[in-house]
């Protein structure tokens, strides 16, 4: 199996002891088809997110590379489909740091759309019963920081970028906001993977 796709997940932040985006990572199968799912767990600080996931890329060359993170509040999961160039937060990273008013890259374009089929994935998620729905912001905390530090670094290039937001699990609220159960998570986050790597190959084909 030569195809690969890296799918990373973050570890908790803010007053969260769980972070669904890499709790359902994990759970994801090893393979689909013929490609090899490998998934890795990443700091919620600025920079540090996309570098972990840069040297990850280096070395095993996906062919794609889907990112997931939790968006507490949101009823579906949601594709992202750009990121800007902003970094701005009032809640500190897991370093401490709370930039205000700057660039991810300077001298970067003011944004990016993802490289991932997002249309695609809301269409075959949605088919099994789980709310999707497209997202036209993905914040401007380190989800954002990551999504267009990627899509800078590999413009231009073959390799496709996409993230995907997911809404806390049931056990992160207190009942009146919204959550998703774990497995519809896996389930959704599956059905993302199948879709992307299917494009991959519809491309090598080509
Ligand atoms: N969500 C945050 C960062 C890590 C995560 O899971 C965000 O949306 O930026």
């Amino acid at each position: 199996m030569t195809r690969k796709l890296l799918v990373t997940g973050f570890e908790p932040f803010g007053k969260d002891k769980i972070n669904p985006s890499w709790e359902a990572v994990k759970g994801l199968p090893d393979s689909i088809d013929d490609c090899e799912l490998v998934k890795l767990r990443l700091p919620v600080i600025f920079g540090e997110a996309a570098e972990t996931v840069l040297r990850k890329a280096a070395e095993i060359r996906p062919e794609a590379i889907l990112c997931v993170g939790q968006a507490g509040g949101r009823k579906a999961v949601t594709p992202e489909v750009v990121g800007i160039n902003l970094r701005e937060t009032s809640l500190p990273d897991n370093a401490g740091k709370s930039p205000q008013n700057e660039p991810v890259i300077v001298g970067g374009p003011a944004a990016y759309f993802s490289t991932v089929p997002v249309r695609g994935i809301v269409e075959a998620v949605k088919k099994e019963g789980i709310s999707c729905a497209l997202s036209y912001s993905a914040g401007v905390y380190v989800c954002n920081d990551l999504l267009y530090t990627l899509l800078h670094h590999y413009d231009g290039t073959t390799t496709r970028v996409g993230f995907i937001h997911v809404p806390y699990l049931p056990e992160q609220t207190d009942g009146k906001e919204a959550g998703m159960e774990l497995e519809r998570i896996v389930r959704a986050l599956t059905i993302a993977a199948g879709v992307v790597s299917g494009e991959c190959v519809q491309e090598c084909e080509r």
